[in-house]
């Protein structure tokens, strides 16, 4: 049996997951989509329809699995996200560029019809991007072979999985309803209760060329009755680009328009209308000389002979109809619907794969700026408890239940719990253009970094002296303000040398920056100056004791602090202040005897516990998040300095509310290594929102987050808070039962640690363990 490496998750649709995947031995790159077995219906009608096409527009499929919870689906991967995800990220494309998407929008759809094939739910986000902008149909859940019921189909699969022992009626309860899709693309005449038909796709095929141009679909209302109303009865409006200043639809598109949106099916364009019409110019003709393989274009001759009529569905229709048989010889036995027992995912003989085959790639993502790659000795996170592997203990001596224990305490922060990414410059809080600077206005040697790094010291303290006067100059012309930006701007990029960087924190620019912090007359050369001390900060290796770094701490916070209203400046100050408080930190966990040379003071926590709180910015919720994150992966005073009671709830609310996955990653991880120091940070958490709703926002997350929650959790039980409450939580154990199966190696791995504290804590939990299929042992 073949295994697959599975990277990052890449998409995530309601029950189910979508990896970027590889096929363990090749460098055949796949998408993995993981579903709940609920999907099985959905799934099963996805492969019955797609598995023996091969086509440019549609994604491909390559394999399925079952395993004992989740089923797999192997196919095609995009990397370019979903159409959904440019318009939103573009807003609007101009007209070349929908043409160009719509003539593999067309491509695909009428490959699928030739097939007999009707998408039904066609909508943005099925729609997947691939390398040089090929368009793909992807999510076959809900289409189907015209004129058959998708319901039943449903139902039987249902049937087959529930081994027969409920009622067909119950079970067709469940599936009604299932089988519908986006209403906001949705026809009319689907509306009013007629089967789905080519032209139903035909008029979706209108509204997403329509919101590519405009970026909104033609009819929308976040009131379902109010959408139904406009898709009946509302003419839309021309499509206009949401930015007016860009070109207007020329008259072709809006007769396209007109033509694909017409609410009465009879009136609506046809294959063979919409093929011929002006907008795509020769688009479709000049592909028909340029390709005679029949799978990748459509050819508007073999169009003409087939929808002459003007009802072209009649060619159209599969095999078993009175006509159109042409088209339905293609399909093979296992498009039709009557024996879906006929169609079952791999499973290894003599029992059910493993959902091991599918390995998650666990290695942590390492700091991104490449200056600042460690050597393998300098690991920040070697400050991990686990120094040398306590396995080997338990193996080789008989262990009381404390040794044990104590041992366990030992595993449960790993490396990757506690990777350090920079809070500066990092684009997954705030999406920064790299920086520039002018050598022909920099009025010294515009020296490489690696120039730098190893100039004589004679050179160097030229170099140096010249940097310092004119930091030190006063700028009376915009000229010289001009000219002083350009040297920060160099600054800026030689300090992501780490020898660089240490040499100048310890010279006498260090002092001169500080103080133009404080004094400089503008906010754009205060803005650079605090960025240049950030990145002299998060690249510098050791730290002199006296290193003026508090003074700099301490301006910093007051210019927050007296500008509290100005979120752009937080965001500026923001990360440098992170990143001097880091510094601080590592340097102080380093040191033997730890004395504090560094005080933070206590405003600055203030400071960044307001930066925190609900009605900030996200990308300000972000930075304070994610300085927490940094500063309490060491075992140092400053990380002490943000325990208090309300931290644990706010990044909690944080991790609930915010709609931005990066932040609530952070947030997690945050309330993950303050817990390390304090657990009753997430004991508040849990008494303030209930052990019921942590424990569902665990079975409900993505992986990264399920990691850190587990490690919550267990770092909890370690320490006896809330154990006995955990440990008879029916709802807890079989979350964690669950996660056993998770894709991830560190999730299984820790939810295995978790269970192994409920199993000596409770004997009994063991017996419910196998009851919940849990057969491990
Ligand atoms: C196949 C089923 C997906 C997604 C699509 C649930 C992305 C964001 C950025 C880059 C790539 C993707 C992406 N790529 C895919 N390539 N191949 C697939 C798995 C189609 N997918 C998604 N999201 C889904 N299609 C069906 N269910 C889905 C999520 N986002």
């Amino acid at each position: 049996m073949e295994n697959f490496i599975l990277y990052e998750e890449i998409g995530r649709g309601s029950k189910t997951v979508v990896y970027k995947g590889r096929r363990k031995g090749t460098i055949n790159f796949v998408a993995i989509l993981c579903t709940d077995k609920c999907k099985r219906p959905e799934i099963t009608n996805w492969v019955r329809l797609t598995h023996e096409i091969k086509h440019k527009n549609i994604v491909t499929f390559h394999e399925w699995y079952e395993t004992s919870n989740h089923l797999w689906l192997v196919v095609e991967l995009c990397t370019g996200g979903s159409l959904e995800m440019v318009i939103a990220q573009d807003e609007n494309l101009p007209e070349d560029v929908v043409r160009e998407f719509g003539v593999d929008l067309i491509a695909g759809l009428h490959h699928l019809h030739q097939l007999g094939i009707l998408f039904c739910d066609l909508s943005p986000g099925k729609i997947l991007l691939e390398g040089p902008g090929t368009l793909k149909y992807s999510n076959f859940g809900l289409a189907k072979v015209e004129g058959e019921n998708l319901e039943e189909f449903f139902a039987l699969v249902a049937a087959e999985e529930g081994g027969g022992d409920s009622g067909e009626n119950a079970l067709k309860k469940t599936i009604k309803g299932r089988v519908k899709g986006s209403l906001t693309y949705t026809a009319p005449e689907i509306l009013r209760g007629t089967d789905f038909s080519i032209t139903s796709d035909l008029w979706s095929l209108g509204c997403l060329l329509y919101e590519m141009f405009s970026g909104r679909p033609p009819f929308f209302s976040e009131s379902f009755s109010e959408l139904i109303e406009k898709i009946f009865y509302a003419d839309p409006l021309p499509p206009f680009p949401k930015d007016s200043s860009l070109p207007k639809a020329s008259s072709d598109f809006i007769n396209l328009l007109d033509g694909l949106l017409q609410k009465d099916p009879q009136k609506r364009l046809t294959w063979a209308g919409l093929l011929q019409h002006s907008f795509w110019k020769d688009a479709f003709a000049r592909r028909d000389h340029e390709s005679s393989t029949e799978d990748s274009i459509v050819s508007s001759g073999k169009v003409m002979e087939h929808s002459g009529t003007q009802d072209s569905k009649e060619v159209l229709k599969p095999s078993g109809q009175a006509k159109g048989d042409k088209s339905g010889q293609r399909l093979s036995q296992s498009f039709r619907l009557e024996n879906p027992a006929e169609l079952r995912p791999r499973s290894v003989v003599g029992g059910q794969p493993n959902e091991s085959m599918f390995l998650l790639s666990s290695r942590p993502t390492p700091r991104t700026s490449s200056a600042v790659g460690l050597s393998p000795g300098e690991d920040r996170t070697q400050h991990s408890p686990q120094k040398a592997s306590p396995l080997t203990k338990i193996a080789s001596e008989p262990l009381s239940q404390q040794d044990l224990e104590s041992q366990m305490r030992e595993l449960i922060y790993t490396d990757s719990d506690l990777v350090i990414t920079p809070i500066i410059d990092n684009p997954k809080i705030m999406k920064q253009p790299p920086i520039k600077f002018d050598p022909k206005i920099l009025h010294l040697p515009a020296y490489s970094v690696d120039k730098l790094a190893f100039l004589k010291d004679q050179d160097w303290n030229a170099f140096l002296q010249q940097v310092c006067s004119q930091i030190d100059s006063t700028e009376k012309s915009t000229g010289a303000s001009r000219a002083k930006l350009n040297l920060l701007c160099y600054l800026c990029v030689v300090t992501g040398h780490r020898e660089v960087a240490t040499r100048l924190l310890h010279s006498p620019l260090f002092h001169l920056l500080i103080q133009h912090l404080r004094i400089a007359p503008n906010w754009d050369i205060r803005a650079k100056v605090a960025r240049v001390i950030g990145l002299l900060a998060s690249h510098t290796t050791e730290l002199q004791e006296n290193t003026p770094v508090t003074e700099a701490i301490t301006v910093l916070t007051e210019l927050i602090r007296e500008n509290f209203r100005n979120s752009k400046l937080k965001q500026c100050l923001l990360p440098t202040l992170g990143e001097l408080i880091y510094l601080v930190a590592t340097q102080e966990e380093k040191k033997k005897n730890p004395r504090e040379c560094w005080a933070v003071p206590l405003a600055s926590y203030t400071v960044l516990m307001r930066c925190l709180r609900e009605g900030e910015e996200r990308v300000v919720n972000h930075m304070a998040a994610k300085i927490i994150e940094n500063v309490c992966t060491t075992f140092s005073t400053q990380a002490q300095g943000f325990i208090t009671g309300e931290i644990g709830p706010v990044l909690w609310f944080l991790f609930r509310h915010s709609t931005v996955d990066s932040l609530r990653i952070t947030a997690i991880s945050a309330l993950c290594r303050i817990t390390r120091h304090s657990p009753t940070a997430f004991q508040n958490v849990i008494e303030k929102v209930g052990l019921n709703a942590v424990i569902n926002s665990l079975a409900s997350a993505i992986c990264k987050v399920q990691q850190y929650m587990l490690t919550l959790f267990t770092s909890m039980l370690s320490c006896g808070i809330h154990l006995q409450r955990l440990i008879q939580e029916k709802d807890f154990v079989s979350t964690i039962i669950r996660l056993l199966d998770s894709p991830s190696t560190s999730i299984r791995a820790k939810a295995f640690l978790v269970l192994l504290y409920i199993l000596i804590h409770n004997h009994e939990m063991l017996l419910l363990g196998c009851q919940a299929r849990y057969d491990f042992l």
